[in-house]
Protein backbone atom coordinates (compact mmCIF):
# COMPACT_ATOMS: atom_id res chain seq x y z
CA UNK A 1 0.00 0.00 0.00
CA UNK A 2 1.10 3.70 -0.80
CA UNK A 3 2.33 5.35 2.34
CA UNK A 4 1.43 9.14 2.71
CA UNK A 5 3.25 11.35 5.46
CA UNK A 6 1.35 14.08 7.05
CA UNK A 7 4.45 16.61 8.66
CA UNK A 8 4.18 20.29 9.55
CA UNK A 9 4.73 22.45 12.59
CA UNK A 10 3.21 21.64 15.73
CA UNK A 11 -0.80 22.62 15.86
CA UNK A 12 -0.91 23.21 11.75
CA UNK A 13 -3.30 20.86 11.92
CA UNK A 14 -1.96 17.73 11.00
CA UNK A 15 -4.38 15.52 13.28
CA UNK A 16 -7.68 17.09 12.04
CA UNK A 17 -6.20 16.41 8.76
CA UNK A 18 -5.37 13.01 9.08
CA UNK A 19 -8.95 12.23 11.59
CA UNK A 20 -10.64 13.16 8.47
CA UNK A 21 -9.01 11.04 5.85
CA UNK A 22 -9.27 8.18 8.18
CA UNK A 23 -12.22 8.71 10.46
CA UNK A 24 -10.09 8.08 13.79
CA UNK A 25 -10.54 9.50 16.76
CA UNK A 26 -6.43 10.90 17.22
CA UNK A 27 -6.30 13.66 19.90
CA UNK A 28 -6.79 16.95 18.50
CA UNK A 29 -6.02 20.14 20.73
CA UNK A 30 -4.46 23.20 20.70
CA UNK A 31 -1.85 22.88 22.70
CA UNK A 32 1.53 22.63 20.88
CA UNK A 33 3.13 19.26 20.51
CA UNK A 34 -0.42 17.15 21.21
CA UNK A 35 0.51 14.10 19.01
CA UNK A 36 3.35 12.31 20.64
CA UNK A 37 4.35 9.24 18.38
CA UNK A 38 3.20 8.66 15.18
CA UNK A 39 -0.40 7.35 14.40
CA UNK A 40 -1.12 4.55 11.43
CA UNK A 41 -4.45 4.69 9.30
CA UNK A 42 -5.98 4.19 6.07
CA UNK A 43 -7.38 6.64 3.99
CA UNK A 44 -8.98 6.38 0.81
CA UNK A 45 -8.04 7.87 -2.41
CA UNK A 46 -10.80 8.84 -4.53
CA UNK A 47 -10.81 8.48 -8.47
CA UNK A 48 -13.72 7.88 -11.14
CA UNK A 49 -14.90 3.94 -11.67
CA UNK A 50 -14.69 2.33 -14.79
CA UNK A 51 -17.57 0.54 -13.86
CA UNK A 52 -19.88 3.92 -15.62
CA UNK A 53 -18.25 3.97 -19.00
CA UNK A 54 -18.39 0.20 -19.12
CA UNK A 55 -21.93 0.03 -17.71
CA UNK A 56 -21.38 -2.94 -15.44
CA UNK A 57 -22.24 -3.10 -11.55
CA UNK A 58 -18.96 -3.78 -9.80
CA UNK A 59 -17.98 -5.98 -7.01
CA UNK A 60 -14.82 -4.44 -5.48
CA UNK A 61 -12.59 -6.17 -3.49
CA UNK A 62 -9.24 -4.68 -2.63
CA UNK A 63 -11.40 -1.26 -3.08
CA UNK A 64 -14.70 0.33 -2.49
CA UNK A 65 -16.77 1.61 -4.99
CA UNK A 66 -19.77 4.65 -3.99
CA UNK A 67 -22.14 6.11 -6.92
CA UNK A 68 -18.77 5.70 -9.55
CA UNK A 69 -16.27 6.76 -7.60
CA UNK A 70 -13.93 4.11 -6.85
CA UNK A 71 -11.98 4.94 -3.00
CA UNK A 72 -8.36 3.10 -3.08
CA UNK A 73 -6.75 2.74 0.15
CA UNK A 74 -3.57 4.20 1.20
CA UNK A 75 -1.82 4.47 4.63
CA UNK A 76 -1.73 6.93 6.35
CA UNK A 77 0.89 8.45 9.02
CA UNK A 78 0.28 11.16 11.23
CA UNK A 79 3.53 12.35 12.88
CA UNK A 80 3.72 14.75 16.08
CA UNK A 81 4.78 18.36 15.04
CA UNK A 82 7.91 19.54 14.26
CA UNK A 83 9.06 23.34 15.75
CA UNK A 84 12.07 25.65 14.72
CA UNK A 85 15.58 23.85 16.66
CA UNK A 86 14.15 20.20 16.52
CA UNK A 87 17.54 19.07 15.45
CA UNK A 88 18.93 20.41 18.44
CA UNK A 89 16.45 19.23 20.80
CA UNK A 90 13.15 21.62 20.26
CA UNK A 91 9.98 20.43 21.38
CA UNK A 92 10.01 16.93 20.68
CA UNK A 93 13.40 16.82 18.19
CA UNK A 94 13.46 15.25 15.02
CA UNK A 95 13.26 11.35 16.38
CA UNK A 96 10.08 10.57 14.52
CA UNK A 97 11.57 12.02 10.70
CA UNK A 98 13.01 8.58 10.10
CA UNK A 99 9.06 7.65 9.98
CA UNK A 100 8.15 10.09 7.29
CA UNK A 101 11.41 9.05 5.16
CA UNK A 102 9.15 5.74 4.76
CA UNK A 103 6.60 7.40 3.42
CA UNK A 104 6.34 7.79 -0.64
CA UNK A 105 4.75 11.14 -0.63
CA UNK A 106 4.78 14.12 1.91
CA UNK A 107 1.62 16.05 2.91
CA UNK A 108 3.24 19.06 4.52
CA UNK A 109 0.93 21.02 6.17
CA UNK A 110 0.49 24.60 7.38
CA UNK A 111 -1.67 26.76 8.98
CA UNK A 112 -2.66 29.12 6.56
CA UNK A 113 -4.47 31.35 9.19
CA UNK A 114 -1.24 32.10 10.96
CA UNK A 115 -2.62 31.31 14.28
CA UNK A 116 0.53 29.84 15.91
CA UNK A 117 3.65 31.93 16.56
CA UNK A 118 7.33 30.24 15.73
CA UNK A 119 7.04 28.50 18.71
CA UNK A 120 4.18 26.55 17.98
CA UNK A 121 2.06 27.95 20.02
CA UNK A 122 -2.09 29.67 19.40
CA UNK A 123 -1.90 33.21 18.83
CA UNK A 124 -3.92 35.98 17.01
CA UNK A 125 -4.90 34.91 13.55
CA UNK A 126 -2.94 36.85 11.12
CA UNK A 127 0.37 37.42 12.94
CA UNK A 128 1.57 33.66 12.47
CA UNK A 129 3.75 33.34 9.12
CA UNK A 130 2.98 29.94 7.59
CA UNK A 131 5.97 30.64 4.86
CA UNK A 132 8.35 31.22 7.62
CA UNK A 133 6.74 27.76 9.02
CA UNK A 134 7.03 25.72 5.93
CA UNK A 135 11.17 26.81 5.87
CA UNK A 136 11.93 26.45 9.29
CA UNK A 137 10.50 22.73 9.32
CA UNK A 138 11.70 22.07 5.87
CA UNK A 139 15.11 23.30 7.59
CA UNK A 140 15.02 20.72 9.80
CA UNK A 141 14.06 18.08 7.72
CA UNK A 142 17.17 18.65 5.57
CA UNK A 143 19.20 18.53 8.65
CA UNK A 144 18.10 15.42 9.22
CA UNK A 145 18.68 13.97 5.77
CA UNK A 146 22.28 15.79 6.05
CA UNK A 147 22.93 13.94 9.74
CA UNK A 148 21.60 10.82 8.28
CA UNK A 149 24.17 10.70 5.21
CA UNK A 150 27.55 12.34 7.39
CA UNK A 151 26.67 9.47 9.77
CA UNK A 152 26.72 6.87 7.19
CA UNK A 153 29.75 8.67 4.90
CA UNK A 154 32.52 6.00 6.80
CA UNK A 155 30.32 3.02 5.14
CA UNK A 156 29.65 4.63 2.10
CA UNK A 157 34.00 5.26 1.45
CA UNK A 158 34.20 1.58 2.62
CA UNK A 159 31.91 0.24 0.06
CA UNK A 160 34.01 2.30 -2.76
CA UNK A 161 37.28 1.52 -1.32
CA UNK A 162 36.79 -2.08 -0.49
CA UNK A 163 34.55 -3.36 -2.86
CA UNK A 164 35.05 -0.77 -5.67
CA UNK A 165 31.66 0.48 -5.59
CA UNK A 166 31.22 2.84 -8.28
CA UNK A 167 29.43 6.25 -5.80
CA UNK A 168 26.01 5.89 -6.86
CA UNK A 169 25.89 2.40 -6.13
CA UNK A 170 27.74 2.88 -2.45
CA UNK A 171 24.69 5.73 -1.76
CA UNK A 172 22.03 3.82 -3.04
CA UNK A 173 23.12 0.92 -0.34
CA UNK A 174 22.40 3.42 2.43
CA UNK A 175 19.65 5.62 1.38
CA UNK A 176 17.27 2.86 -0.55
CA UNK A 177 15.77 2.35 3.01
CA UNK A 178 14.24 5.23 2.88
CA UNK A 179 13.11 5.04 -0.33
CA UNK A 180 15.45 6.56 -2.23
CA UNK A 181 15.32 5.44 -5.47
CA UNK A 182 19.43 4.98 -8.13
CA UNK A 183 17.84 7.70 -10.42
CA UNK A 184 17.28 10.05 -7.28
CA UNK A 185 21.05 9.79 -6.34
CA UNK A 186 22.41 9.90 -10.01
CA UNK A 187 19.83 13.31 -10.32
CA UNK A 188 21.04 14.49 -7.16
CA UNK A 189 24.59 13.85 -8.00
CA UNK A 190 24.34 16.02 -11.50
CA UNK A 191 22.46 18.46 -9.85
CA UNK A 192 24.86 19.15 -7.19
CA UNK A 193 27.88 18.37 -9.89
CA UNK A 194 29.22 16.19 -7.37
CA UNK A 195 29.51 12.95 -9.45
CA UNK A 196 32.74 14.35 -10.44
CA UNK A 197 34.07 14.67 -6.85
CA UNK A 198 36.01 11.98 -4.74
CA UNK A 199 33.48 10.92 -2.09
CA UNK A 200 36.55 11.20 0.44
CA UNK A 201 36.93 14.92 -0.62
CA UNK A 202 33.02 15.75 0.02
CA UNK A 203 32.64 18.89 2.57
CA UNK A 204 30.01 19.90 4.69
CA UNK A 205 28.08 22.16 2.21
CA UNK A 206 28.55 19.28 -0.37
CA UNK A 207 26.73 17.00 2.07
CA UNK A 208 24.49 19.29 2.82
CA UNK A 209 23.71 20.10 -0.68
CA UNK A 210 23.38 16.25 -1.71
CA UNK A 211 21.07 15.73 1.29
CA UNK A 212 18.84 18.89 0.16
CA UNK A 213 18.13 17.41 -3.58
CA UNK A 214 17.54 13.94 -2.02
CA UNK A 215 15.13 14.77 -0.01
CA UNK A 216 13.40 17.14 -2.70
CA UNK A 217 13.71 14.37 -5.54
CA UNK A 218 13.45 11.05 -3.38
CA UNK A 219 9.90 12.57 -1.46
CA UNK A 220 7.55 14.61 -3.30
CA UNK A 221 5.24 16.98 -1.24
CA UNK A 222 2.32 18.72 -1.26
CA UNK A 223 2.37 21.86 1.01
CA UNK A 224 -1.43 21.80 2.55
CA UNK A 225 -3.04 25.04 3.36
CA UNK A 226 -4.76 24.28 5.90
CA UNK A 227 -7.56 26.43 8.22
CA UNK A 228 -8.67 28.15 4.52
CA UNK A 229 -12.04 28.37 6.77
CA UNK A 230 -10.69 31.58 8.25
CA UNK A 231 -10.78 34.38 5.79
CA UNK A 232 -7.58 35.61 6.98
CA UNK A 233 -5.79 32.56 5.64
CA UNK A 234 -6.38 33.97 1.99
CA UNK A 235 -3.74 35.88 2.02
CA UNK A 236 -1.47 33.61 3.21
CA UNK A 237 -2.22 31.20 1.00
CA UNK A 238 -1.86 33.55 -2.20
CA UNK A 239 1.51 34.38 -0.79
CA UNK A 240 2.19 30.50 -0.61
CA UNK A 241 1.26 29.95 -4.15
CA UNK A 242 3.29 32.71 -5.77
CA UNK A 243 6.20 31.24 -3.62
CA UNK A 244 5.68 27.30 -4.51
CA UNK A 245 3.42 27.82 -7.65
CA UNK A 246 -0.59 26.52 -7.80
CA UNK A 247 0.48 22.96 -8.65
CA UNK A 248 1.90 22.61 -5.38
CA UNK A 249 -0.13 24.34 -2.54
CA UNK A 250 -3.78 23.32 -2.10
CA UNK A 251 -6.51 25.33 0.06
CA UNK A 252 -7.81 22.68 2.55
CA UNK A 253 -9.97 22.94 5.58
CA UNK A 254 -9.27 20.30 7.55
CA UNK A 255 -11.68 20.99 9.97
CA UNK A 256 -14.49 21.31 7.48
CA UNK A 257 -13.82 17.74 6.21
CA UNK A 258 -14.09 16.07 9.95
CA UNK A 259 -17.22 18.13 10.32
CA UNK A 260 -18.72 16.85 7.35
CA UNK A 261 -17.62 12.90 7.76
CA UNK A 262 -18.88 13.22 11.13
CA UNK A 263 -22.21 14.34 10.40
CA UNK A 264 -22.33 12.02 7.11
CA UNK A 265 -21.76 8.90 9.44
CA UNK A 266 -24.28 10.20 12.06
CA UNK A 267 -26.62 9.98 9.19
CA UNK A 268 -27.23 13.54 8.97
CA UNK A 269 -26.30 14.75 5.65
CA UNK A 270 -25.12 12.86 2.72
CA UNK A 271 -21.97 13.70 1.33
CA UNK A 272 -19.30 11.98 -1.15
CA UNK A 273 -15.53 13.57 -0.07
CA UNK A 274 -14.21 15.73 -2.38
CA UNK A 275 -17.40 16.77 -3.49
CA UNK A 276 -18.69 20.45 -3.66
CA UNK A 277 -22.12 20.04 -1.68
CA UNK A 278 -23.72 18.09 0.80
CA UNK A 279 -27.65 17.13 1.67
CA UNK A 280 -29.10 17.03 4.37
CA UNK A 281 -31.15 14.78 5.09
CA UNK A 282 -33.80 15.84 7.38
CA UNK A 283 -33.59 19.16 8.46
CA UNK A 284 -35.90 18.46 11.73
CA UNK A 285 -33.22 15.78 12.97
CA UNK A 286 -30.82 18.90 13.48
CA UNK A 287 -29.37 20.64 16.48
CA UNK A 288 -29.35 23.98 16.73
CA UNK A 289 -25.63 23.35 16.97
CA UNK A 290 -25.02 20.80 14.45
CA UNK A 291 -27.32 23.66 11.75
CA UNK A 292 -24.50 25.86 12.84
CA UNK A 293 -21.76 23.75 11.89
CA UNK A 294 -23.31 23.12 8.52
CA UNK A 295 -23.76 26.76 7.79
CA UNK A 296 -20.22 27.30 8.91
CA UNK A 297 -18.92 24.21 6.25
CA UNK A 298 -21.11 26.13 2.97
CA UNK A 299 -20.94 29.58 3.89
CA UNK A 300 -16.94 29.52 5.18
CA UNK A 301 -15.30 27.26 2.72
CA UNK A 302 -17.84 25.29 0.15
CA UNK A 303 -19.07 28.57 -1.73
CA UNK A 304 -15.59 29.70 -1.54
CA UNK A 305 -13.20 27.65 -2.05
CA UNK A 306 -15.60 24.48 -3.48
CA UNK A 307 -14.40 22.29 -1.68
CA UNK A 308 -12.72 21.05 1.37
CA UNK A 309 -9.49 20.01 -0.33
CA UNK A 310 -8.55 17.00 1.82
CA UNK A 311 -9.46 14.76 -1.16
CA UNK A 312 -7.99 17.13 -3.38
CA UNK A 313 -4.61 17.09 -1.59
CA UNK A 314 -4.45 13.01 -1.50
CA UNK A 315 -5.18 13.39 -4.86
CA UNK A 316 -2.18 16.09 -6.27
CA UNK A 317 0.00 14.27 -4.23
CA UNK A 318 -0.51 10.57 -5.45
CA UNK A 319 -2.22 11.52 -9.31
CA UNK A 320 0.12 14.76 -9.97
CA UNK A 321 3.38 14.65 -7.99
CA UNK A 322 3.76 10.47 -8.21
CA UNK A 323 2.03 10.56 -11.39
CA UNK A 324 0.24 6.94 -10.26
CA UNK A 325 -2.21 5.53 -12.81
CA UNK A 326 -5.07 3.11 -11.98
CA UNK A 327 -5.48 -0.21 -13.10
CA UNK A 328 -7.95 -2.68 -12.89
CA UNK A 329 -6.57 -6.58 -13.27
CA UNK A 330 -9.65 -8.85 -14.47
CA UNK A 331 -9.27 -12.46 -15.20
CA UNK A 332 -11.86 -12.77 -17.02
CA UNK A 333 -11.67 -10.21 -20.38
CA UNK A 334 -15.32 -10.45 -21.25
CA UNK A 335 -16.96 -10.47 -18.18
CA UNK A 336 -14.21 -7.69 -16.35
CA UNK A 337 -14.63 -10.76 -13.33
CA UNK A 338 -12.42 -12.55 -11.56
CA UNK A 339 -12.54 -16.38 -11.29
CA UNK A 340 -15.37 -15.78 -8.83
CA UNK A 341 -17.55 -13.47 -10.41
CA UNK A 342 -16.44 -10.36 -9.18
CA UNK A 343 -17.04 -7.46 -11.50
CA UNK A 344 -13.94 -5.23 -11.67
CA UNK A 345 -12.82 -6.53 -8.43
CA UNK A 346 -9.15 -4.47 -7.92
CA UNK A 347 -8.03 -1.58 -7.98
CA UNK A 348 -4.02 -0.97 -8.19
CA UNK A 349 -1.88 2.36 -8.57
CA UNK A 350 1.09 1.87 -10.23
CA UNK A 351 3.33 4.69 -11.72
CA UNK A 352 3.48 6.18 -15.02
CA UNK A 353 5.66 4.00 -17.40
CA UNK A 354 4.50 0.62 -15.86
CA UNK A 355 4.29 -2.24 -18.12
CA UNK A 356 1.84 -5.17 -18.33
CA UNK A 357 4.27 -7.39 -16.45
CA UNK A 358 4.88 -4.62 -13.73
CA UNK A 359 1.08 -5.02 -12.93
CA UNK A 360 1.29 -8.98 -12.79
CA UNK A 361 4.35 -8.57 -10.40
CA UNK A 362 1.87 -6.57 -8.13
CA UNK A 363 -0.89 -8.96 -8.32
CA UNK A 364 1.03 -11.81 -7.58
CA UNK A 365 4.37 -14.09 -8.65
CA UNK A 366 2.49 -16.50 -10.51
CA UNK A 367 0.98 -13.98 -13.27
CA UNK A 368 4.82 -12.71 -13.42
CA UNK A 369 6.55 -16.22 -13.35
CA UNK A 370 4.47 -17.22 -15.99
CA UNK A 371 3.92 -13.75 -17.43
CA UNK A 372 2.77 -14.49 -21.83
CA UNK A 373 0.59 -11.45 -22.40
CA UNK A 374 -1.57 -8.73 -21.50
CA UNK A 375 -5.28 -8.10 -23.30
CA UNK A 376 -7.03 -5.13 -23.20
CA UNK A 377 -10.13 -5.94 -22.02
CA UNK A 378 -12.74 -3.36 -22.97
CA UNK A 379 -11.25 -3.97 -26.55
CA UNK A 380 -10.68 -7.26 -26.43
CA UNK A 381 -6.65 -6.80 -28.35
CA UNK A 382 -3.70 -8.71 -27.09
CA UNK A 383 -1.35 -5.99 -26.21
CA UNK A 384 2.40 -5.50 -26.99
CA UNK A 385 4.92 -6.72 -23.76
CA UNK A 386 6.70 -2.99 -23.73
CA UNK A 387 2.68 -1.17 -23.78
CA UNK A 388 2.44 1.72 -21.31
CA UNK A 389 -0.30 0.91 -18.78
CA UNK A 390 -2.62 3.85 -18.82
CA UNK A 391 -4.83 5.42 -16.26
CA UNK A 392 -8.15 3.29 -15.46
CA UNK A 393 -6.91 0.87 -17.94
CA UNK A 394 -9.24 -2.91 -17.69
CA UNK A 395 -6.15 -5.60 -18.05
CA UNK A 396 -6.26 -9.46 -18.35
CA UNK A 397 -3.23 -10.85 -17.99
CA UNK A 398 -2.30 -14.60 -19.27
CA UNK A 399 -0.17 -17.07 -17.87
CA UNK A 400 1.61 -20.26 -18.41
CA UNK A 401 1.47 -20.46 -14.54
CA UNK A 402 -1.92 -21.85 -13.00
CA UNK A 403 -2.78 -20.32 -9.85
CA UNK A 404 -1.88 -21.42 -6.74
CA UNK A 405 -5.02 -22.78 -4.44
CA UNK A 406 -5.54 -20.24 -2.01
N1 LIG B 1 -10.28 26.86 11.86
C1 LIG B 1 -9.65 25.71 11.70
N2 LIG B 1 -8.99 25.15 12.73
C2 LIG B 1 -8.36 23.96 12.53
C3 LIG B 1 -8.37 23.31 11.26
N3 LIG B 1 -7.65 22.17 11.35
C4 LIG B 1 -7.21 22.11 12.64
N4 LIG B 1 -7.64 23.17 13.35
C5 LIG B 1 -7.38 23.46 14.78
O1 LIG B 1 -5.98 23.61 14.99
C6 LIG B 1 -5.60 23.10 16.28
C7 LIG B 1 -4.48 22.06 16.13
O2 LIG B 1 -5.00 20.92 15.43
P1 LIG B 1 -4.28 19.48 15.47
O3 LIG B 1 -4.93 18.66 14.41
O4 LIG B 1 -4.24 18.92 16.85
O5 LIG B 1 -2.80 19.93 15.02
P2 LIG B 1 -1.46 19.03 14.87
O6 LIG B 1 -0.73 19.61 13.71
O7 LIG B 1 -1.80 17.60 14.83
O8 LIG B 1 -0.71 19.41 16.23
P3 LIG B 1 0.44 18.57 17.02
O9 LIG B 1 0.02 17.16 17.13
O10 LIG B 1 0.52 19.27 18.35
O11 LIG B 1 1.69 18.75 16.20
C8 LIG B 1 -6.88 22.52 16.89
O12 LIG B 1 -7.43 23.48 17.73
C9 LIG B 1 -7.77 22.28 15.67
O13 LIG B 1 -9.15 22.29 15.97
C10 LIG B 1 -9.09 23.93 10.18
O14 LIG B 1 -9.17 23.46 9.05
N5 LIG B 1 -9.70 25.13 10.47
MG1 LIG C 1 -1.24 16.06 16.03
Amino acid sequence: MLKVGIIGKTNAGKTTFFNAVTMLNAEISNYPFTTKTPTYGVGYLKTACVCRELGVKDTPKNSTCIDGWRFIPVEVIDLPGLIKGASEGAGLGIQFISIAAQADVLLHVVDASGSIDSNGKICEPGLGSPLADYYDIEEEIIKWYTKNLVENAEKVSRLIDAKSMPLGKALFEILSGIKVTEKNIADALSRTKLSGVEFGEWEDEDFRAFASEIRYLSKPTIIVANKMDMPVSERNFKGLQDTFGEAFVVPVSADVELVLRRAEKLGLISYIPGEEIFKIKDASMLSAKQKWALDYVRGRMLDKWLRTGVDLAMSAAIFKLMRMNVIYPVEDAKKYSDSKGNVLPDAYMLPHGSTPLDLAKAVHTHLADGFLYAIDATSGFRLPNDYTLRDRDVISIVTARKKPKA
